[in-house]
């Protein structure tokens, strides 16, 4: 005699597909249109996006690239994806002054499932410009005695980060960019959105490793900007961070690095910005001596934004060769994989001038700087 209830178990089995279309269907009927999109989506493709996790901000995740960095990049990506963005989903945008290869493009759009866009540079963006005598270019080449001295592709990789970058086409849509390079490693997860996060409380510039330039590449930098703050003194944001950048009357070099930067591009598409950068183009110190874009940037952060605006992350573990950042207490941070004991740059010199200096502007009546930690003067090499 056949057990009862395998008979039951039978009879279900046989009316299952009626059934689901009945609980489907009164369900159909008492839920609104998004919702029903959503509960098919998570029914049919349990991976797929959903729109909970669209990106709350018009942000994407940038890098002026090579072909040949793609192992590089891919370390990078991996970090970033497992670290944030595989539960983001932000895009990446790739630019190079060549076309990517397939293998290139295969290579990154691989690691992740957010969308990845390429692109290629207009040529006016990628030039040594006409008004740079090429006796003078060409001497100076021959005298610089730091590292990548002697290159043209690295002078038009900072000027091209300094000055176009932020206004290639692929960008014209974005509030926001996050800035990676290939080798960078992230040490921590990122458990919120640092994009939100900069909405949310108006910040423009986030950073997380600065340090003192070296002199020999910037000679005329600063010089070059007292003359266009002179011009246009209504520019000065009035909290700004110039003290930061002065000791004993001149630029101390500080700046952040701009190989990590998340910045809210209306700073770099402002007047001021973009008035600054056509005034230093114009003197041929991209040229001439071999500004980099992050000096460049950090000058006009320090100059043109309210100190609030400027923030400093770091809660992010960070590396690029040769320089390591640990946020302090990393261990009970949890899942950080850096020792906080090797993160110099932390104690540097201008690392601490900042936190003084925006302590200071943010709250002029307490008498004592919020860090009053060890002042670590160490010039980091790099390069
Ligand atoms: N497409 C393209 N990208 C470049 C070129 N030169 C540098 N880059 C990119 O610009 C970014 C900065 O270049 P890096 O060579 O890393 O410069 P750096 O970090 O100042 O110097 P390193 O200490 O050598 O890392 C990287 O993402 C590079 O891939 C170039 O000639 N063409
Ligand atoms: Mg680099």
């Amino acid at each position: 005699m056949a057990f009862p209830g395998l008979r039951y178990a039978r009879l279900l089995w046989r009316h299952l597909p009626i059934l689901l279309a009945g609980v489907l269907g009164g369900y159909l009927v008492g839920t609104n249109k998004s919702e029903i999109r959503l509960a098919l989506q998570d029914m049919d493709y349990p991976g797929l996006t959903t729109i909970e996790s669209t990106p709350p901000v018009r942000a994407a995740i940038v890098a002026l690239v090579r072909n040949s960095d793609l192992y590089g990049l891919r370390q990078a990506m991996r970090q970033i994806e497992d670290r944030f963005n595989s539960r983001y989903n932000y895009p990446y945008i790739f630019v190079n002054d060549v076309p990517f290869t397939e293998e290139f493009k295969q290579g990154v759009t691989d690691l992740t499932k957010a969308r990845v866009e390429f692109g290629t540079l207009d040529h006016d963006s990628w030039k040594v410009p006409e008004w740079i005598d090429h006796e003078r270019y060409e001497e100076a080449k021959a005298m610089a005695r730091y590292p990548h001295g002697e290159k043209d592709s690295y002078r038009k990789m900072c000027r091209f980060q300094s000055g176009f970058l932020h206004r290639h086409p692929l960008l014209k849509d974005l509030e926001y960019y996050w800035r990676i390079e290939p080798d960078v490693e992230y040490f921590c997860d990122i458990d919120y959105d640092p994009f939100l996060f900069m909405k949310q409380n108006g910040i423009k510039y986030g950073w997380n490793i600065a340090m003192p330039e070296f002199m020999d590449t910037i000679r005329t930098l600063w010089n070059t900007t007292q003359q266009f703050i002179h011009k246009y003194p209504q520019y000065l944001a009035t909290h700004n961070l110039k003290e930061w950048l002065i000791d004993n009357g001149d630029y101390n070099g500080c700046h952040f690095w701009s190989n990590f930067e998340i910045v809210d591009l209306s700073f770099y598409r402002s007047p001021e910005y973009q008035a600054y950068f056509d005034h230093l183009d114009r003197a041929g110190g991209f040229f001439y001596e071999r500004w980099g874009d992050a000096p460049v940037h950090s000058i006009a952060a320090a100059l043109f934004l309210n100190a609030s605006q400027v923030h400093y992350f770091d809660d992010i573990g960070y590396f690029h060769p040769h320089v390591y950042t640990c946020p302090a207490g990393s261990n009970q941070r949890g899942r950080c994989v850096c020792d906080p004991d090797q993160s110099l740059v932390q104690n540097g010199y201008c690392n601490v001038r900042f936190r003084n200096t925006k302590h200071q502007i943010l709250h002029p009546d307490s008498p004592t700087a919020a860090y009053t930690g060890p002042v670590n003067h160490a010039h980091v090499e790099v390069g």
